[in-house]
C-alpha cells in the first residue's frame, strides 16, 4: 500500500480518460443488444485509490487485499465529511472507493449523482449485510444501489479517568455532556485539557441533546442556542479536531474529548500498549448521544471502479470485516461478521448498544438546505469565536 500526495497526480488522470476513450463502441458488438458498461469493455489497470476515514480498518486489511489480488492500492485519509464532500463536488478526485456518512452526506451525494450504481451481480458477500441496516439507508439510496454499510458507532465523550477523578471528586457522574456543556465543570477540566469534534453534525446533536432539545429540530432557534452553550465554554476548549484526539488522550496530553465510540477505545488501547498509566474510557452520555453509520461508496468518475467492487466485497467477508472491527472497536452492520468480533467488544454496552441505551441514541436526518447551511455558518462563528 502506497499513501498518496492529496493531490492526485494529473498522470493518472490521464491515464484514466484515455482508457475511457480506447473502449470499443457498443456498435461494434452486433450479437449484443445493450451497450456493455464501460468497466467491462477495457481491461482496469491493477490500481485502486481509497478515501477513508483515518483509524478505521485494521493494519493488515489492505495489505491483504494486494497479495490477494495483485491490485495497487493507494490509501489516502481524511477526518471530516466535508473535506470528503470538497473533494467528490470539485470532480476527477481520481478517487474510487470512498466514506461517507450516510446522513446528511451520502444522502446529498446520491441525489446529486455523484456516486456509481453497484454492481451487485459481483458482490458475492452482500448477503452479509444486516437487513435491517440496509432498510435504514434505502430511504435515500432506494433499493441500495449505491452505497454500502461499512461501519457504524456513536459520539460521546473519551476521558482519562485519573484526571477527571482528582478534578471533580470521587463521586461525580463521568457519563453526562455538563462535563463538556456546563461551565463550571468545564473550567475545573480545562488545564487537563478538552477537545471538541470538527463535526457540525455531532458537535451540534451533542449541544441539542444536553439542552433537552432534538438533534433534528428546524426552524426553531437551535442555532442561537448551541452557539451560547458553545460560546460559554468556549474559552475552556484547546481545540476543534476529529483525530488528534485519540493519541492526545493515549498521551495524557488532554483529559477529556468529544470523539467517536471506536476512536476513544484505540485510544485506550494505544495507552494500555505504551503501559504509560494512562487509563481511557468512552462513554454514551446518560442524556443520550448522536449515532451515524458510515458507508462504501464508489465515485461517478471512479477510474478503477470495477477494483473498487473488488474491495469492498473482501471487505465484506466475515473475518475481514471482523477482524476491522476488532481492530478500530467500531460496529459491524455485517451478521456474519459479529460473531467472529471479540466478546468483550460485542458486550461492550457503549460500542454494541443495547436496548434501553440505543433508545436514548438518535439518528441523524436530512435537514432542509437553508436550515443545514444556517448550522454550518453557526458551526463555523463557533470554531473561530466571533
Ligand atoms: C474514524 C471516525 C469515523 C467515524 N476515525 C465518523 N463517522
Amino acid at each position: 500500500m502506497t499513501h498518496r500526495a492529496l493531490l492526485v497526480p494529473a498522470i493518472a488522470i490521464a491515464l484514466a480518460a484515455c482508457g475511457r476513450s480506447e473502449a470499443p463502441t457498443p456498435v461494434a458488438e452486433p450479437t449484443t443488444t445493450s451497450a456493455a458498461p464501460a468497466a467491462a469493455a477495457a481491461p482496469e489497470e491493477k490500481i485502486l485509490n481509497v478515501y477513508n476515514w483515518s483509524d478505521y480498518i485494521a493494519e493488515d486489511t489492505i495489505a491483504r487485499f494486494e497479495a490477494e489480488t495483485g491490485i495497487d492500492v493507494s490509501y489516502d485519509v481524511y477526518d471530516t465529511n466535508e473535506i470528503l464532500e470538497a473533494k467528490l463536488m470539485t470532480g476527477n478526485s481520481g478517487y474510487d472507493l470512498v466514506f461517507p456518512s450516510a446522513r446528511p452526506f451520502a444522502a446529498r451525494h446520491v441525489k446529486s449523482g455523484l456516486y456509481a450504481p453497484l454492481d451487485k451481480a459481483q458482490l458475492t458477500n452482500y448477503a452479509n449485510l444486516d437487513p435491517a441496516v440496509l432498510a435504514g439507508l434505502a430511504d435515500f439510496d432506494p433499493g441500495n444501489a449505491h452505497v454500502v454499510p461499512y461501519l457504524w458507532g456513536t459520539t460521546g465523550i473519551g476521558y482519562n479517568v485519573a484526571k477527571l477523578r482528582e478534578r471533580l471528586g470521587a463521586d461525580a457522574p463521568l457519563d453526562s455532556w455538563s462535563l463538556l456543556f456546563d461551565p463550571a465543570t468545564a473550567a475545573k477540566l480545562a488545564d487537563c485539557g478538552i477537545s471538541v469534534l470538527d463535526d457540525e453534525q455531532d458537535a451540534f446533536g451533542a449541544a441539542l441533546i444536553h439542552l433537552g432539545r432534538d438533534p433534528n429540530a428546524n426552524g426553531g432557534d437551535e442555532n442561537d442556542a448551541v452557539a451560547k452553550l458553545y460560546g460559554a465554554v468556549r474559552p475552556h476548549i484547546r481545540y476543534f479536531n476529529s483525530s488528534k484526539f485519540i493519541d492526545d488522550l493515549a498521551n495524557g496530553e488532554i483529559c477529556i474529548a468529544m470523539g467517536y465510540s471506536g476512536d476513544v477505545v484505540q485510544a485506550r488501547d494505544r495507552a494500555e500498549e505504551a503501559a504509560n498509566g494512562v487509563e481511557i474510557a468512552y462513554a454514551i452520555p446518560k442524556e443520550g448521544a448522536m449515532r451515524w453509520i458510515d458507508t462504501a461508496a464508489i465515485p461517478a468518475d471512479a477510474p478503477h471502479s470495477g477494483n473498487a467492487q473488488r474491495l469492498i466485497d473482501f471487505l465484506l467477508r466475515p473475518e475481514v470485516g471482523a477482524g476491522i472491527a476488532n481492530y478500530v472497536a467500531y460496529a459491524t452492520p455485517n451478521t456474519k461478521a459479529l460473531p467472529l468480533v471479540e466478546e468483550a467488544l460485542r458486550n461492550d454496552p457503549n460500542l454494541y448498544p443495547p436496548g434501553e441505551v440505543a433508545a436514548k441514541l438518535v439518528d441523524p436526518k436530512t435537514l432542509p438546505d437553508d436550515v443545514q447551511r444556517a448550522r454550518v455558518r453557526t458551526w463555523t462563528s463557533i470554531k473561530t469565536g466571533h
